[in-house]
């Protein structure tokens, strides 16, 4: 069956030389880092796919189960005519509580990894055969700019997961004010964000006791090993995750337990033992400090929902 997705690719062929280029810089930085955009090769979206199952892992129970009880409210805010925008879809399950809840008449998912967005898409497309399905492979960490076959009067940008919390708080700050350029007046945004809690909820969250989230984590390795020319061995490093409180936020590091050298693209790397490679960072807000940083991006604060143990906050924002 001929499913009908139109597809942009709005980067694809740059990927490659960015993961070499980020690569590289990172490596060569103290203290070392690593892009977690870089997690999400196919391998990488599975993990993400089952981290998210995982009975530690509350966000993404807990962001559904807010969208099935707030679709309603979503939807007479939104109003009739919205067409949906999602940033990040990944395995697009979230999208279909809206979309049950809307009917729009389009969709367009937008993610970094092709495959993934690709399958998920073409199942929207089947399941949902009134829907008219447009998918977009882009980096939004770049710059951002609707595809072309897609324009739509009335927009409501969906972005889940707390996807936004990879960002700095200026990061985000940028990303908000380049939505809201690129928004018509009046659109709504339906952002996803992670709440300041506990630090022992946190931190189980990210040290799952199947260990998928240190799979995840150490999957980047295994990127660099098999998509640029390297030696890297992913045995040889180990899974560390910490709420750093100051900051607040969830850092994500792979460590290197003993001195080590690999190498990456011709580049030697020295690791001393014990030293961090910094491949993550998820940062929590309060209800009101999300709604200030949106604020200073240009945003009004439209509606709030949470769950009975404020784990997880969707905010509508209006542009
Ligand atoms: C997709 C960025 C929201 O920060 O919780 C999950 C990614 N990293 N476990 C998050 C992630 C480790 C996730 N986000």
């Amino acid at each position: 069956m001929a499913l009908a997705v139109r597809f942009y690719d709005q980067s694809q062929h740059e990927h490659t030389a960015s993961l070499r280029d980020e690569t590289l810089a990172g490596f060569a930085a103290t203290p070392k880092w690593a892009s977690p955009k870089f997690f999400y090769d196919r391998r990488g979206s599975e993990l993400f796919e089952q981290i998210c199952k995982q009975p530690e892992y509350y966000l993404t129970r807990t962001e559904e189960s807010i969208l099935r009880s707030a679709a309603n409210e979503i939807v007479e805010i939104a109003g009739p005519q919205a067409d949906l925008i999602e940033f990040g879809s990944g395995a697009s399950r979230k999208v279909r509580l809206l979309l049950e809840a809307m009917h729009p008449t389009s969709y367009l998912g937008i993610d970094i990894s092709q495959d993934f967005l690709l399958s998920s898409t073409q199942r929207l497309a089947a399941d949902y055969p009134w829907l008219d399905v447009h998918a977009a492979c882009a980096d939004f960490t770049g710059e951002l700019t609707l595809p072309q076959g897609f324009d739509s009067e009335h927009p409501l940008a969906f972005f889940p997961g707390s996807s936004i919390g990879n960002f700095t708080p200026d990061q985000a700050r940028q990303f908000l004010s380049s939505l809201h350029a690129m928004l018509p007046a009046g659109a709504g945004l339906l952002i996803g964000v992670d709440l300041v809690k506990d630090k022992d909820v946190l931190e189980a969250a990210y040290n799952d006791k199947a260990h998928v989230t240190a799979a995840f984590n150490l999957n980047l390795l295994e990127r660099i090993r098999e998509e640029l020319d390297s030696d890297i061995d992913p045995s040889r490093f180990v899974h560390h995750a910490f709420f750093n409180e100051r900051e607040s936020r969830i850092e994500m590091h792979l460590i290197s337990p003993q001195a080590q050298d690999v190498v990456i693209e011709g580049r030697h790397f020295h690791f001393d033992a014990g030293e961090s490679l910094h491949t993550e960072n998820s940062y929590k807000y309060t209800r009101e400090s999300f709604i200030d940083l949106a604020r200073s991006a240009g945003f009004e604060s439209t509606a709030y929902w949470t769950d009975p143990k404020a784990l997880f906050g969707v905010h509508y924002l209006t542009r």
